[in-house]
């Protein structure tokens, strides 16, 4: 199998590198491609040396079976073509198809299946606070259908990529030194702060973090009714989202009948001990592959309302790993590549 990952350079794409080694994933080939400021570099892949190739308009694709992209939505839509026209399966990492109706948005534990309907050869990551909000409501939705969401998020540096989380260490070193912090990927400083802004914000005052989380909890859970209202924030945490999340479902739910849900569902883990403090931390969660769900309780302010905290690593869950997953998922399932 000949695997290739665009935008190598970045986040998603050296965790990319990891968790396709971690998972064992099998490759004859791997092939790395990035902007001109990163071609030519080299990387370590099963301890051989891999140099990123510029990513042109070429037939540097052709006998490609998968390519994983993380390079921006600017870069998947221009290259979306030459990627695909030799016949590989672009999954891809930004929101540039998420919504498209001939583009599946997939998470393996929710809807895999989706990721078998692929008219143009192309299968959309959906957005990291997405996909691991929605692997832990999966077990409460088919517990009961769940008529509402609302969700806070707290947000990593991570999630703005490489840059950005090298600008957190930053700003600490400098206001330690009493210098003024740097401020470039986020609105203001965030060292010591809190963002209440990712993204743009539309219309409507929610932001488009915040209208993802809406639009693409629908498409993955085949729910176009479920009302998500979602208020996100970035945290000066390294790596590793946190949310807290209200469910309101059609039949009340207890407490234990969650829990052992949530216990028996793929992809999660339950931390959830408040009496000997146990519950998920980014700082715990980070590196990690599964969603952790922990401060499970009824909501006290709805009678058909439960409340939980889920923590999840955002370059992993949240991009690389699930990208990897659904491509294990369509392996798994009888899908053919290279033949
Ligand atoms: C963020 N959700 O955390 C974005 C990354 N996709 O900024």
């Amino acid at each position: 199998m000949r695997v290739a990952i665009v935008g190598a350079s970045g986040a998603v794409g050296q965790e990319f590198l990891r968790v396709l080694e971690e998972q064992n994933f099998p490759i004859d080939e791997l092939l790395l491609f990035g902007s001109s400021r990163s071609a030519g570099r080299t990387y370590i892949f099963r301890g051989k040396e891999v140099k990123v190739k510029e990513l042109c308009h070429n037939d540097d694709f052709k006998g490609v079976d998968i390519a994983f992209t993380s390079a921006g939505a600017g870069t998947s839509k221009e290259f979306a073509e030459t990627i695909t026209k030799h016949g590989a399966l672009m999954i891809d990492n930004s929101s540039a198809f998420r919504m498209d109706d001939d583009v599946p948005l997939v998470v393996p534990e929710v809807n895999g299946q989706d990721a078998f309907d692929t008219p143009r050869g192309i299968i959309a990551n959906p957005n990291c606070t997405t996909i691991q909000m929605v692997v832990a409501l999966k077990p409460i939705n088919d517990l009961s259908k769940i008529t509402r969401v609302h969700v806070a998020t707290y947000q990593a540096a991570s999630g703005a990529g490489a840059a950005a989380m090298d600008e957190l260490v930053d700003q600490y070193a400098r206001l330690s030194r009493g210098e003024a912090p740097e401020v470039n990927k986020f609105a203001y400083q965030l060292a010591y702060n809190v963002i209440p802004h990712i993204d743009v914000f539309t219309d409507n005052g929610y932001t488009k973090e915040e209208m993802k989380m809406f639009n693409e909890t629908r498409k993955i859970m085949h729910e176009p009714a479920l009302s998500v209202s979602a208020m996100c924030v970035r945290v000066p945490v390294m790596r590793a989202h946190s949310e807290a999340v209200w469910v309101e479902t059609e039949r009340s739910i207890s407490v234990d009948e969650a829990r052992e849900a949530f216990a028996a569902a793929e992809g999660v883990v339950v931390v959830d001990d408040p009496a000997n403090k146990k519950y998920p931390m980014p700082l715990d969660v980070a590196g990690c592959d599964p969603v952790y769900v922990g401060r499970i309780r009824e909501d006290i302010a709805n009678e058909r309302g439960l409340s939980f905290w889920i923590v999840g690593d955002q370059i992993k869950k949240g991009a690389a790993l699930n990208a990897v997953q659904i491509a294990q998922y369509l392996l798994a399932h009888g899908k053919k590549f290279g033949a």
